[in-house]
């Protein structure tokens, strides 16, 4: 590294001191926190983002979103090549960057990360960073934070994509690096075009109640409103109503997929004259999706269908359709037997995990935290992951798709237009339709929308696939989250000592009872998910598992999610 970089890396970080008595670490999904304390975190970050667009020669991401958080709180994801998260071999070097407490100390630990993975420094190579933010007030000033950290590098230059959805983001940085055209409607394009290819290829005779056809979504108040504007334009026949624009009401309060989910009850903006309607939530920055339905119009409580419901649908279509393929034993001929696996979390309703067992489908848990649900779901030709909260996608395969585009040709040639051939353009379409990127919101709207279609199933319909065990989530602030240590996909607790111990005192008091605890990657909390077979059982579980944590780890107080 030369004199002139490093004065450059110098000068320009004491123009961002890092916040005092403060640790932050790159967790679930990036930095998130109270957004005044962001500056000094989102420019180092952007440092992180050139030196690693160098060291891959590839377009590497930068969202600024704090997704279903609060609006005051803000945050700063980086999206790898694949356009996936950070490769979580860069994590350590992105905490111990953003904590460290001055430029000199700042300069070293990028000047030994530089040469010990081989970055080539000499200004002679560009370096490109697609930047992107939510709505929230604060991320005009985060941009500029983080135009400065990318422009401290020699070389690397910062490209403002504006406001964005995070998946968007997440597409373009994919789609640019494989050379393809990646600009906001192209994205839009790309989905409209595969959505009117799979209503083009539903099966004669289904056909869905005229009532039925309408959607209300619920937009957050956030970005998700506003684009879904956009990639209304580029479809018809789709009969979309959005509400909570953010026009009027705040970022995520009382409305969007988070608020939904967990509380299980009407966002504002809906009241009783929607009974019955199929309505949707996205949160802050679209990349989760809900569905509910109000079923009755004397209570504001929902049946709510959630991400474990989407992937189910998902996986009962998309097995479908490898059967049809396969009939005649045309992938045993072809020697090729395409993997299917569904991927979920501990969260994972258990009823959701029955009943995909039941389809004899291959399931995987993972850790909390879609880059752990994604890099799992890319072992399967076809991988489906869901958190229950609504993240999540379909990943296929290249190698897959190579030997579904031959087959697609080959039966072109030989029985065109044949239910084989159909089920070939079906997967082919939901190949680019769903984010091979990220978990998106709109192309989880819109295959959802495509398959109910597709089978003619109303929503209540679709929620009665199975019926989910009551639950309960809880927080508990306690001293030290970090005390607490888990196995097993956090399934189990094994620190602090004799913690496990005593929840499995308690869940043994429970018929279908299950129950673990783990600490928040993006809140300061140890989080307790209890389930049981009525909803009392459920919530009673869950508060005494979190007095057990508030005992062991001493408490700062609980509360419902
Ligand atoms: P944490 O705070 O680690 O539980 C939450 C969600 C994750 C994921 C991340 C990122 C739950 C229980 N946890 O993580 O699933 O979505 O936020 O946004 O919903
Ligand atoms: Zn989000």
């Amino acid at each position: 590294m030369n004199d002139h970089q490093k004065s450059l890396i110098l000068s320009s970080s004491s123009q961002f001191p890092p916040p005092q008595g403060v640790k932050l670490s790159y967790g679930t999904s990036g930095f998130r926190a109270d957004a005044s304390i962001l500056q000094s975190t989102v420019f180092r970050v952007g440092i992180l983002a050139a030196l690693r667009s160098l060291k891959t020669q590839s377009v590497i991401g930068l969202m600024i979103t704090a997704s279903h958080n609060q609006v005051s709180d803000n945050g700063i994801k980086v999206g790898d090549p694949s356009g996936g998260m950070l490769t979580q071999d860069w994590e350590p070097f992105a905490d111990s960057i953003a904590n460290a407490p001055t430029p000199q100390e700042l300069l070293q630990l990028v000047e030994e990360f530089v040469a010990k993975e081989g970055i080539r420094f000499d200004g002679s190579r560009p370096a490109k960073v697609l930047l992107g933010r939510d709505t929230r007030p604060s991320g005009d000033s985060l941009l500029e934070a983080a135009k400065q950290g990318i422009s401290s590098i020699v070389g690397a230059s910062a490209v403002d994509m504006g406001i964005v959805t995070t998946p968007q983001l997440h597409w373009m940085v994919r789609a640019k690096n494989k050379g393809l055209k990646a600009a906001e409607l192209d994205y839009f394009e790309q989905l409209s075009s595969s959505y009117r290819c799979l209503l083009d290829l539903i099966p004669n005779g289904s056909k869905v109640e005229k009532a039925q056809n309408k959607l209300v979504v619920d937009g957050a108040n956030g970005v998700g409103s506003e684009k879904l504007e956009g990639l209304k334009k580029s479809l018809d026949g789709l009969d979309i109503e959005i509400r909570n624009t953010g026009k009027e009401g705040v970022l995520n309060e009382g409305v969007g997929a988070d608020f939904v989910q967990k509380e299980k009850v009407l966002p504002q903006g809906f009241g009783p004259k929607d009974v019955g309607i199929r309505c949707a939530s996205l949160d802050g920055d679209a990349d989760r999706l809900v569905y509910f339905t109000l079923p009755s119009e004397n209570s504001s409580k929902i049946d709510l269908v959630d991400g474990d419901k989407i992937l189910s649908l998902f996986a009962v279509f998309v097995k479908e359709q490898l059967s049809i393929l396969t009939e005649g034993g045309q992938m045993v001929e072809d020697g090729y037997h395409a993997r299917l696996g569904v991927i979920q979390t501990a969260y994972a309703n258990g009823a959701s995990t029955n009943y995909l067992r039941q389809l004899g489908l291959e399931i995987a848990l993972t850790p909390t935290g879609v880059k752990y649900l994604h890099e799992k779901a890319a072992e399967y030709d076809v991988g489906i992951y869901f958190e229950a909260n609504g993240h999540g996608t379909i990943l296929f395969s290249d190698h897959f798709l190579s030997w579904l585009e031959a087959k697609n040709n080959e039966l072109a040639s030989r029985s065109k237009g044949s239910e084989q051939q159909k089920a070939a353009l079906r997967l082919l379409a939901v190949s680019k339709l769903i984010n091979q990127a990220v978990g998106d919101a709109f192309s989880g709207l819109l295959l959802v929308e495509a398959i109910l279609i597709h089978k003619g199933w109303s929503i209540c319909k679709w929620n009665g696939l199975y019926q989910d065990l009551p639950s309960r989530q809880l927080k508990v602030k306690v001293i030290d989250r970090t005390a607490v240590v888990t196995e097993n996909a956090e399934t189990i607790a094994v620190k602090p000592p004799g913690i496990q111990e005593a929840i499995n005192a308690e869940i043994a008091k429970y018929p279908c009872g299950r129950c673990f605890i783990r600490p928040s990657g993006t809140e300061d909390v140890v989080r307790v998910y209890a389930e049981a077979s009525t909803q009392e059982a459920a919530d009673s579980l869950a508060n005494s598992v979190a007095q057990i944590a508030d005992q062991f780890l001493g408490s700062r107080s609980s509360s419902s999610v």
